[in-house]
């Protein structure tokens, strides 16, 4: 069967991707980016006309997604997968496709080309090398080779080349991953990293660093979604990636110069973010960690088989209503405990299988976003999260089952619990890890209660 290409498009777009010239660069060009932001750049250009906005997608470590995209003039589709109904679409707005460890300098040439306006981000929690206190980690050893002058492989590294090179318009830097306040989370690394560097210029006051909260459930792609999508599109795509239904950005609407028609494709531009991403950080996200670990302890393989279980269920709401709520101020006409069920309803779509593994890696940098700033927001109006730390617990026992843990500071954790045998020798070993949890809740014993009540239930 012939591979997608734009000589074979199964249906001609208005636009022609062929027409696009690069004026956004994506660092990280995973499935997520590619089953949404990449899905709105592309929807906005089709229904404004617009060419200027293709993207130039960065991977920043295997060159399998070039090797992918390549030979399909950078095409692939999106399956996305309902609880009952199935379709594909053709996505062309990613024009180019660099591989950071091979063109490190044509990344950073395409950061400081005037041409691109905005450049957005996906690179996972552990992308951004910040330290616990949320600065910086200027003991990263990836971090140390880009300040010693190699050209830079870190994302912050990347960024304020980039920036550090600019001449024209000023760039807009538009962070898309599951953090607290990405924008100036993001803007605190660069400016502390070209600091270090001796970098910092008018170039980097002048960049805009928006925030933004992102929606959408994006399993792993398989070999039978691969066959599937030949099967709909009559032609083979080695890029297809999967995705629910559901999709939702909300951006904050502080752009530097021009910007991708993205409102027209559904996008939200909103004055302050931080509402949504505060619900949508606590509600789906820690829920989703808390099936992820409890279902996997549990021997369920996907997220959907684990919310399926009446109890983990029921565990997830209580979390919901006993915990998350009452820290939340819900963004104009968002019904929070309706919404929650919602999210519990996308989990359970049977299509999706999202691996219990795939959202129980790197726990240790998502459960501080996640659900320790719950657990402080409760533990500070004298409430026991009950519900906050069995999702902790779980990730516990399940850091000491696992014979890998998939996790930056793996070795770490696995170190820490080494001579570790009773729930509350593990707790102890656990919390006292710095890089996860801050001192005032390593030190408060109302919580390590209920950690290790949790650890001897679920051992
Ligand atoms: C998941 C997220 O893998 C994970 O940790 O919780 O990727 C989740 O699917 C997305 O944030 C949904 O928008």
């Amino acid at each position: 069967m012939n591979r997608l290409s734009l000589s074979n498009l199964p249906t001609k777009p208005a636009v022609d991707p062929g027409e696009l010239s690069v004026g956004i660069v994506h660092l990280g060009l995973g499935a997520f980016h590619r089953a949404h932001q990449a899905v709105f750049t592309e929807r906005a250009a089709q229904l404004t006309g617009e060419t200027r906005w293709g993207i130039a997608g960065v991977s920043q470590r295997s060159a399998a997604v070039r090797d992918q995209l390549a030979p399909q003039d950078g095409l692939y589709s999106v399956l996305t997968r309902g609880t009952d109904s199935t379709s594909i679409e053709v996505i062309g707005s990613i024009r180019e496709v660099l591989t950071a460890p091979e063109d490190p300098d044509a990344v950073v040439a395409r950061i400081a080309d005037n041409r691109t306006a905005v450049v957005t981000l996906t690179v996972t929690e552990k992308g951004y090398r910040a330290a616990s206190g949320g600065g910086l980690d200027l003991s990263d050893p990836e971090i140390q080779a880009d300040l010693a002058g190699r050209p830079p492989r870190t994302v912050v590294g990347q960024l304020a080349a980039g920036l550090a090179r600019r001449t024209g318009e000023s760039l807009t830097i538009l962070s898309c991953d599951n953090l607290v306040a990405n924008g100036p989370f993001l803007q605190r690394l660069v400016h502390e990293y070209a600091d270090a560097a001796g970098l910092r210029g008018e170039q980097f006051d002048a960049a805009a660093f928006p925030a933004s909260m992102v929606d959408r459930i994006v399993p792993a792609t398989t070999d039978a979604d691969r066959d599937e999508a030949a099967r709909l599109l009559g032609v083979r795509d080695e890029a297809v990636v999967v995705a629910e239904p559901f999709l939702q950005w909300v951006i904050e609407d502080h752009f530097a110069g021009a910007r991708p028609a993205w409102d027209t494709a559904g996008a939200v531009l909103t004055a302050d973010v931080a509402p949504w991403e505060q619900a949508k950080l606590r509600m789906l996200n820690a829920t989703h960690s808390m099936l992820a670990y409890l279902g996997a302890l549990r021997g369920y393989e996907t997220i959907a088989e684990a919310v399926r279980d009446d109890e983990l269920a029921a565990a997830a709401r209580e979390l919901i209503r006993s915990d998350v709520i009452p820290t939340l101020t819900p963004p104009d006409g968002l019904d929070l405990p309706s919404y929650g069920e919602s999210v519990l309803e996308r989990f359970a779509n049977p299509a999706l299988k999202h691996k219990t593994t795939q959202v129980a890696m790197d726990g240790s940098v998502k459960l501080p976003v996640r659900l320790l700033g719950t657990i402080q927001d409760r533990l500070a109006t004298n409430a026991e999260p009950a519900s906050a730390a069995l999702a902790v617990a779980a990730w516990m026992v399940y850091v000491a089952r696992s014979t890998t843990v998939d996790d930056p500071q793996a070795d770490r954790l696995k170190s820490a619990i080494a001579n570790t045998t009773t729930p509350t020798d593990l707790v102890d070993a656990l919390l006292a890890v710095e890089s996860v949890f801050p001192r005032n809740l390593q030190e408060n014993e109302a919580f390590r209660t209920l950690l290790i009540g949790h650890v001897t239930e679920l051992s």
